[in-house]
């Protein structure tokens, strides 16, 4: 079961994916008048599986063109949740002393969390991502993204690309926030696939495609991960309150090697099981 958020000529609504066939989720129930309000149901899954019958009235005959599955969440991010993530930066910070933070981060208790973007500089799939042209070494972050609920609760996962300046970032740690929020740094989609309560590794996948062929491929898993995904989320809502829900990404585990650099014109595309794929061209 997958929600997608789409447009006609009403404006905005989701849709729910059943069985290889699109519907008009927003039609069957006001509770589905948008990601917000469905986030702050009481049960946003249970509301779902409630409304399977009810809105198979609501087919959606004609293709349908995908915004990001967002409209007035907060996008957060979580860091070096990967070995793979803690080696890269410990390297590209090497020189300036700053490689010890993330050796830290990594083994430390508290995540590292960081705010990514406003609902409205999320890049819907399909659109173009953005590289600083202040920034000389830039990749795509591929990243399963939690969906929560008002409550905290992961009620769906979608895939997120936190596309980021490493030479920003390897500068001075205090530039992150630089490094990583800025127009058309982050892309959410295709869909979100909603929460069936179980939490089976996931592959993620990622290729960059250049002039037709692919110049970068990569593969890790989910259960990489050092860290549960409900702690992620627990310690984003330990001291914030998120009115409408929030959407979490949990840190990458596939950075290409330290000669390659996003170029305008490449094709990103990231593959997550059970998910979909969501594909990008660079601005
Ligand atoms: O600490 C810097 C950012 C790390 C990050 O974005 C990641 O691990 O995905
Ligand atoms: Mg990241």
């Amino acid at each position: 079961m997958h929600i997608f958020r789409f447009r006609n000529s009403a404006g905005p609504r989701l849709g729910l994916l059943l069985e290889g066939e699109h519907f008009d989720l927003t039609a069957a129930s006001p509770e589905f008048s948008d990601v917000a309000t469905w986030l702050s149901l009481t049960d946003p899954v249970a509301a779902i599986l409630d409304a399977n019958s009810r809105v198979r009235n609501f087919p959606l005959s004609h293709p349908v063109t995908l915004t990001a599955p967002i409209d007035r969440q907060e996008v957060w991010a979580s860091g070096v949740t990967y070995l793979r993530s803690k080696v890269a930066r410990m390297e590209e910070s090497e020189s300036q002393a700053g490689g010890d933070f993330y050796d830290r981060v990594y083994n430390a208790e508290r995540p590292e969390l960081f705010f990514k973007a406003m609902p409205e500089r999320v890049v819907a799939p399909g659109n173009p991502i953005r590289i600083r042209q202040d920034s000389s070494w830039n990749v795509p972050e591929p990243e399963l993204t939690l969906v929560l609920s008002t409550s905290g609760a992961i009620v769906g996962r979608t895939i997120g690309n936190d596309v980021s300046s490493r030479s920003i970032e390897g500068e001075n740690p205090l530039y992150l926030p630089q490094a990583k929020v800025y127009e058309g740094s982050c892309a959410l989609g295709p869909m979100i696939a909603v929460s069936d309560g179980t939490q089976d590794g996931q592959t993620i996948q990622m290729t960059i495609t250049r002039d037709g062929s692919a110049v970068f491929s990569g593969q890790t898993s989910t259960t990489q991960m050092r860290r549960t995904q409900e702690e992620l989320a627990s310690y984003l809502f330990r001291e914030l309150t998120f009115r409408t829900g929030a959407f979490l990404l949990t840190g990458t585990g596939i950075v290409p090697p330290d000669d390659f650099t996003l170029r305008s014109g490449d094709l990103v595309s990231i593959t997550i099981e059970g998910i979909g794929t969501l594909e990008n061209p660079v601005a």
